[in-house]
């Protein structure tokens, strides 16, 4: 694959690279995306089954709908995009991956540091006292699960519409954007704020800002490149790219 001499130049000298990524970097791994042709959206109403005031009227309905979607997540791998970028993370000394993805995949594929913006969908709580349970199964996938506590019911530790993104996350993600000077943004719509700001973020501080997707998105237009095409084949080409230009052989 043939890369512009920019990015090449970006490439073989970034000191600080920032990577997000979206649900299209676990579409080829058989994870469905949200929005889009064949998105989750398209099925499911994000207000009936995202949000908090949803799963107090309907925990039954939205547990069913998690229970389906990490039976799943479960039930696939990662593909050549996150491996790509647990390798890359050896390779950069100052390497932040960021990602809005609740399916673990890029733990999954070697990651050791992720900054998960949305939770993670494996993890749950119950919402009275806050017990935390690392894998609870719904009764019979059908039946939101009540902590064996206090009796309260257990949510999935992903974050919802109209919910803060945890802080602290949220405010590393926002650094590492800031100092980074090269930033690649994969596989997201760029439509979910607050992590859409990141490569904002990224822009007004001078990154070179890359987008990888398989169309054009709400970022393109500011994006300096957007690679149109497959996450799993082009993001192992950059990071191989990157690998060439810094061990030349002799
Ligand atoms: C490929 C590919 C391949 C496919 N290779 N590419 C108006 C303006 C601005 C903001 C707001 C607003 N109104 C409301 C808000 C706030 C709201 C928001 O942003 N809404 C917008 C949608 C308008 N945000 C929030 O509520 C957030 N919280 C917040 O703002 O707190 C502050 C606050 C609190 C209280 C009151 C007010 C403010 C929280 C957002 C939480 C998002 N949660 C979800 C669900 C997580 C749990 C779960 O998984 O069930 O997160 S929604 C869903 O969207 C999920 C995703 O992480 C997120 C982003 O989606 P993503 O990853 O971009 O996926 P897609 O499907 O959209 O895109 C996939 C892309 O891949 C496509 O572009 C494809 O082309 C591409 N692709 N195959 C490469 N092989
Ligand atoms: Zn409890």
């Amino acid at each position: 694959m043939k890369f512009s001499d920019k990015l090449l130049a970006r490439l073989r000298r970034a000191e600080s690279i920032c990577v997000l990524t979206g649900a299209g970097i676990s579409a080829e791994s058989g994870v469905p995306t949200f929005r889009g042709g064949d998105g989750l959206w398209k099925k499911f109403k994000p207000e009936e089954l995202a949000n908090f005031d949803a799963f107090i009227r309907n925990p039954d309905v939205v547990w069913e709908w998690y229970a389906y979607r990490k039976k799943v997540i479960q039930e696939v791998v990662p593909n050549p995009a996150h491996v790509a970028l647990a390798e890359l993370e050896k390779l950069v000394t100052d390497f932040t991956l960021v990602t809005q993805n609740v399916d673990n995949l890029h733990r999954r594929a070697g990651s050791m540091r992720v900054l998960e913006l949305h939770g993670n969908i494996e993890r749950s709580y119950c919402i009275s006292c806050r017990k935390k349970f690392p894998d609870v199964k719904p009764p019979d996938n059908r039946t939101a699960p009540r902590c064996d506590t206090c009796g309260g019911l257990i949510r999935p530790d992903v974050v919802w519409f109209g919910e803060l993104l945890p802080q602290d996350v949220f405010a590393e993600a926002e650094k590492a954007a800031a100092r980074c000077d090269l930033f690649l943004c994969i596989g997201t719509s760029a439509v979910v704020y607050p992590a859409a700001m990141l490569p904002s973020t990224a822009l007004n501080h001078g990154a070179y800002l890359v987008e990888i997707n398989a169309e054009y998105t709400d970022l393109s237009s500011r994006a300096h490149e957007s690679l149109l095409g497959k996450a799993g084949t082009i993001v192992p080409a950059i990071v191989q790219a990157l690998h060439t230009l810094r061990n030349p052989t002799p």
